[in-house]
């Protein structure tokens, strides 16, 4: 189905290669503004779309992205909901995966589709990727189901040949043009000669209680949150100086296969006392491909007796995103242990 008018696109640019041009001195790639990454790209025009747009003063490379570029991406997207039918998120990809599955938590009721996409190649290259990436992201924002409300209804990653949910996906290569993966979810759509889209893996939210959901964005984000990268050389002080970190409230815990850690006393002392602080831990796998089932090995098992959260099949991006959010919510811990049970847009297999 086609809009019966112009559809209307929001591309919020807030950086990253597709809009890079080389520093003539160093010979390195920086940020540049959107009219240079708009005048190469003639073909949008054929689109016959209404497009507007907004970038980040000054845009960044994406390794800069924190916790106030996810505000200023979602609260643009806030003051601009009601007049558009889709947004554009230009980005970089270094962090993409982390802005993809920061916003989704932060877009409640999110019923439009936030499509995010970048490239490998700047804009100005003969060999660019950015180009098909921008033109293939704007067609999805406009795309209707045969229903008449928009194809995409949530925050997705749009990169090369695939479309992927955004708290799925997980960059996956620095050189290649398919640089995103949803390791545990199938992608949301294929795109070769024509953009095929999987009805069943999209997202299809059901607003009990309201014909038209509303938007309601959360812009608290709290960085009291870290990564813990479990090894075999691990030692005693080097564990616990992680887990007394002043301020600590979350830990992601990346573990070995299955779930699975060390069962000597001294690491479980050390977790169990960290969960008695009032440190929250959730478990999830170093494995690209996967999930946590801890009740498969003692060694996973005993994480869960000393009260680890299982993050099930969810990314390290989506998992640490998740705790930003209901912590910036205000969450006790015993309420994050509860949202880490449930799914609260799509992110995890349960
Ligand atoms: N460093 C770049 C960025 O993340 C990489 C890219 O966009 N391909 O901004």
């Amino acid at each position: 189905m086609a809009y019966p008018r112009k559809p209307r696109i929001l591309i919020i640019y807030t950086g990253g290669t597709i809009g890079m041009i080389e520093n003539p001195v160093t010979r390195s790639l920086q940020p540049f503004d959107f009219s240079h990454l708009i005048e190469n790209v003639p073909k949008i025009r054929m689109l016959d779309y209404s497009i507007d747009n907004i970038q980040f003063n000054p845009p960044i490379d994406s390794s800069d992205m924190n916790l106030d570029g996810w505000k200023e991406i979602v609260e643009n997207i806030e003051r601009n909901y009601s007049s558009y039918d889709g947004f554009v998120v230009l980005h970089g990809t270094d962090t993409m995966a982390y802005t993809a599955s920061a916003i989704s938590f932060m877009l409640g009721g999110l019923d439009k589709p936030v499509i995010i996409t970048g490239s490998q190649l700047p804009i100005g290259e003969v060999r660019t990727d950015g180009e098909e990436n921008l033109i293939t992201a704007l067609q999805i924002a406009a795309a209707l189901a045969p229903d008449g409300k928009p194809m995409v209804r949530e925050v997705a990653i749009l990169f090369e040949n695939y479309l992927w949910r955004g708290n799925r996906s997980t960059k996956m290569s620095a050189d290649n043009f398919n640089a995103f993966k949803s390791n545990n979810y199938p992608p949301l759509a294929k795109i070769g000669l024509g953009i095929h889209f999987s009805e069943e893996a999209l997202s299809r939210p059901l607003f009990v209680g309201a014909d038209t959901p509303s938007l309601h964005v959360q812009t608290e984000m709290d960085p009291a949150v870290m990564f813990l990268d479990l090894n075999p050389g691990m030692t005693r002080s080097t564990l616990s100086h992680m887990l007394h970190t002043p301020g600590i409230k979350g830990i992601v815990m990346r573990t070995f296969g299955a779930g699975n850690g060390p069962t000597a006393s001294w690491f479980l002392d050390e977790i169990s006392d960290a969960i008695a602080r009032g440190v929250v831990i959730v478990n999830v796998t170093q494995c690209v491909n996967g999930g946590v089932h801890t009740k498969r090995y003692v060694s996973g098992d005993r994480l869960v007796k000393i009260g680890v959260i299982s993050g099930h099949d969810m990314t390290s991006e989506a998992a640490i995103t998740k705790l930003m959010y209901l912590f910036g919510k205000g969450c006790t811990p015993g309420q994050v242990r509860e949202a880490f049970s449930t799914s609260l847009c799509g992110e995890v297999t349960l």
